[in-house]
């Protein structure tokens, strides 16, 4: 026996004399699993919206094109190549980049912000602070995000040579005031950067009352090379609403320059306005039709209603043709005209034709309900994606990966790596950081893409304490979720566990709705699945993998929009592992 051989086999002996004492195995991965973790065999996605029932036909494409929170699209064209971007927030990998070559499949090829020390969010609101209204574009082989950072770090540029990353360091641009910047590059070699920002001094005279604002920059330092020039001033004397003017991009069609920004608000009254100059410093006349976008003033009972369309981005086909994405939500409810609605399915990415008269653009005339489905860009088809982001589908995510794909989110930025996946297994710490407490809990999840939607989970856990808990989780933000777990009671007993917190004022980490002894199958695995219907959640458990009991029904699904919550975000599913959260939960 040579020295090496003899030096593991040392090693296997100690490893397994100091390993915990509970160990077991599961068939899926046929491995020795570590007993201190928690293991998901595979995460089960299934959404079944009636909107989306409907059959499509051939030259006709889905809206939203990207369901689920996917808000404050910005899109840029390279060739024949769409990049399409959105807001994140909170949660991490931050900003993802989907493409698409037909504009109907899109496919997420990566996340602007995919390195922890790239962004600090620490700390921060996880649904109304962080990254949010980032801007693409591209020139001379490099790609660049602006974005601004809201209480980390504030306006900052992202680049890449490919839009799959990997993306920069952010270069901070602290003397750039405001929110919601992009990037404009003129045919002259100029690069500009146009922003949202308040009137100066004491001209700000109610509080929704901003202006629209640019400066010209250095092209690569990003440094502000001219004032900072008001291009807009919103005030409240324009016969269309221009509370919240945010948002704006600048494009320049045949030599004139046209300024496009959202108003109202980015719920039930939001719109798109447009204004032109012949000078990119102004002045800017407003488009006497605006606003070129806006579902406010429809009926209110109308079906299948969508509200809250705007922050709008146009672009040019390779065709010629002109398209705006932009953000919109199906509400499923919307008692007494209260804004913005009920939807946990968060502001989504919709897209529709542009059609130019007289030198405007309009994306959809006055008085006309946004359609769910419209016709095709005249495009080389793409393939189908393997991925699908709207419609109903149904996934099975299996970790067969050892990195994670790009749609899993994470609370705020993993700063150590708690998780581990591959062989069909997703291994998760039931660490003391916990939900609730604005830390970064261990819970990996994706979007809720439907008003009715299943989501399941096969976790394997064998809780070492009272303290811990490992299953399924719908997150609205820190103050609004539902977890369904397995833990231990105080008579150490295996139980299941319903939690709810609901607001600021409830505990911190949830109110116990149920808790039930259960015999878990001698692995320690079950099978736990939530089921959401628009204002309605329930839980139910299977041990034997086809049977499943309903342990509490029609829970109570509000609580996961922002209507309850605030906040700018869709709920996100998926699974979790907590340590020291048993006591102030517990019903006794
Ligand atoms: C964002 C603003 C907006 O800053 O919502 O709808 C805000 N528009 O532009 C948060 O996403």
């Amino acid at each position: 026996m040579n020295n090496k051989i003899i030096f593991t086999l040392i090693s296997i002996l100690l490893l397994s004399a100091c390993a915990p004492s509970k160990r077991y195995s599961s068939k899926e991965t046929s491995q020795t699993l570590d007993a201190s973790k928690a293991h998901f065999s595979w995460f089960d996605y299934a959404g079944n919206d009636d909107i989306f029932n409907k059959p499509l036909a051939a030259d006709e494409f889905q809206n939203p094109i990207l369901a689920g929170v996917h808000p404050d699209p910005s899109i840029v064209r390279v060739g024949k190549d769409y990049y399409l971007i959105n807001s994140t927030f909170g949660f991490f990998p931050g900003i993802p980049i989907y493409h698409s070559t037909d504009l109907v499949n899109w496919t997420q090829i990566g996340n602007a912000i995919h390195r922890p020390e790239q962004m600090p969010f620490d700390d921060i609101y996880l649904t109304n602070n962080g990254v949010y209204a980032p801007a693409i574009e591209y020139r001379d082989g490099i790609f660049y995000i602006i974005n601004t950072c809201v209480n980390c770090g504030g306006n900052f540029v992202v680049t890449a040579t490919g839009p799959a990353g990997p993306w920069s360091d952010p270069i901070w641009m602290p003397h750039l005031i405001g929110i919601d910047p992009s990037i404009f590059f003129d045919d002259d070699g100029k690069t500009y950067v146009v922003h949202h920002r308040d009137p100066e001094g004491d001209k700000k005279r109610y509080p929704a009352h901003t202006a629209l604002w640019v400066i010209e920059v250095d092209p690569v330092t990003f440094e502000q090379l001219s004032d900072d020039v008001m291009l807009v001033d919103a005030g409240d004397e324009a016969p269309w609403n221009t509370d919240y003017h945010e948002g704006p991009h600048i494009y320049k069609v045949d030599g004139t320059y046209y300024l496009s920004a959202p108003g109202g608000g980015t719920g039930y009254y939001h719109q798109q306005l447009i204004y032109r100059s012949d000078d990119i410093f102004g002045k800017y006349e407003p488009n006497p039709n605006n606003p070129i976008l806006t579902q406010f003033g429809l009926p209110d009972d109308r079906e299948n209603p969508v509200t809250a369309t705007g922050h709008a981005d146009m672009f040019e086909d390779t065709n010629g043709d002109w398209w705006a994405v932009f953000l919109a939500t199906r509400i499923y409810d919307l008692p007494d005209n209260q804004d913005p609605g009920y939807f946990h399915t968060g502001r989504e990415t919709f897209m529709l034709p542009v059609t130019w008269q007289d030198g405007w653009p309009t994306i959809l005339e006055k008085g006309e309900v946004l359609p769910y489905t419209v016709k095709k860009p005249n495009l080389p088809p793409a393939q189908p994606v393997s991925r699908a982001t709207t419609g109903n589908f149904t996934v099975r995510e299996q970790f067969t990966e050892k990195t994670l794909a790009p749609h899993w989110l994470f609370v705020r930025t993993p700063h150590s790596t708690w998780w581990q996946t591959g062989n069909n297994v997703l291994s998760m710490e039931p660490r003391n950081e916990r939900l609730g407490e604005r830390k970064q809990p261990s819970f990996i999840g994706r979007r809720l893409a439907h008003m009715k939607a299943s989501f399941s989970t096969k976790v394997t856990f064998s809780p070492q304490s009272i303290t811990e808990e490992a299953g399924l989780l719908a997150l609205q933000n820190d103050e609004h979720y539902y977890t369904f777990g397995l833990g231990l009671n105080k008579s150490d007993e295996t139980v299941l566990r319903i939690r709810q917190r609901a607001g600021k004022d409830s505990p911190t980490h949830g109110t116990v709705l149920a808790e039930k002894i259960i015999n878990a199958n001698s692995d320690n695995s079950i099978e736990l699945r939530m089921d959401i219907d628009k204002s309605q959640l329930d839980f139910s458990y299977s041990l034997d993998g086809k049977n499943y009991q309903l342990l509490v029904d029609n829970a109570d699904a509000k609580i996961l929009t922002s209507a309850v919550a605030g906040g700018f975000v869709g709920a996100v599913v998926g699974m979790y592992a907590e340590g020291g959260m048993y006591a102030e939960g517990s019903k006794e």
